[in-house]
């Protein structure tokens, strides 16, 4: 299969996933699952969660057995953004191309909205079927680590403190902050689903590296079309970063350069993939389009 058709056939066995996972938009009380089901549903990429399925695949497993950590992942992903969002952050009004959470639920509930989707990945999470090496506790702390202040969390802080400043930050910051706000939980979901699959350290580790590299690949191709895109495309606010002035690869290398280390980072994942042969086919060619991709 075409990888376009077979993202889009990931793209329903994660929504129809996800969709089990979650309680019901008319649980009670109701303004928070709704609020939940809103920003899951509004049309995100899924590109970890496919990810996710890719790795256990590579491994020579059953993508089923890696349904609860893609969806844990998800809604990770999720309520990050949700939160990023926020006026008291980088106050956005569209996400996934509507209106963002706090827009259309007003803040409480949006910081709620978020906070719930962090909660329940990890509910859903403990459903992953345990394998010989990996019991739910190592599934657990390794999400819990990729979201949390030496991560996702701490690279916002980071981003948020460097925002401040008149002055780009040095590359090192730059990259201490896109490794942890972006590709941490990129590597978190690729390494579940390898662990799902009973993957060995050294496969894990192999995955680690086509993780970070990916990762890393990811935002640099993502401040480039924050630069060269409309927000129309990209379903949320672009120009933002050279309107605020922000420290991005485009800000400090410039467009060309940006796009060249973009490339390097991509043949490094395709590197690491050595050991899985055949295997790895969809992760190559995942790699490939995430580096050509204009939205
Ligand atoms: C608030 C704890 C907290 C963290 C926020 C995720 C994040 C950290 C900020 C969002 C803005 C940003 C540039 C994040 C970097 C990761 C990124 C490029 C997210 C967008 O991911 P896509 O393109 O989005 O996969 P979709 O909507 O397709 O899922």
């Amino acid at each position: 299969m075409e990888l376009k058709p077979y993202l889009k056939e990931r793209c329903k066995i994660v929504d129809k996933a996800l969709n089990e996972f979650l309680p019901a938009a008319r649980t009670r009380p109701k303004t928070i699952h709704e609020a939940m089901r809103y920003s899951l549903f509004a049309g995100g990429k899924r590109l970890r969660p496919i990810l996710c399925l890719a790795a256990a695949e590579a491994c020579d497993s059953d993508y089923k057995n890696a349904l609860a950590p893609a969806g844990a992942v998800e809604c990770i992903h999720t309520y990050s953004l949700i939160h990023d969002d926020l006026p008291c952050m980088d106050d956005d009004e569209l996400r996934r191309g509507v209106p963002t959470s706090h827009v259309k639920y007003g803040e409480g509930i949006a910081v709620l909205a978020g906070d719930a989707l962090l909660t329940i990945a990890f509910e859903i999470l403990a459903k992953t079927p345990a394998t010989k090496r990996y019991d739910v506790g190592a599934y657990i702390s390794e999400l819990a680590v990729a979201s949390g202040s030496r991560n996702l969390i701490g690279g916002q802080v980071a981003d948020l403190e460097g925002e401040g400043s008149d002055i780009l930050l040095s590359p090192p910051q730059l990259k201490f902050i896109h490794q942890s706000k972006t590709a941490a939980l990129l590597t978190a979901s690729i390494r579940l689903g390898g662990m799902t699959a009973d993957a060995t350290p050294k496969k894990v580790e192999a995955l680690t590296i086509y993780g970070q590299s990916l990762g890393l690949a990811f935002q640099v191709i993502d401040d480039i079309l924050d630069v060269t895109q409309t927000s129309e495309k990209l379903g949320k606010s672009a120009g933002k970063d050279e309107a605020t002035a922000k420290s991005t690869f485009p800000a400090l290398f410039g467009l060309e350069k940006s796009r060249q280390k973009a490339g390097q980072l991509t043949r490094r994942a395709h590197d690491a993939l050595k050991p899985f042969g055949k295997k790895a086919d969809r992760l190559h060619e995942i790699a490939d389009y995430l580096l050509d991709r204009d939205y």
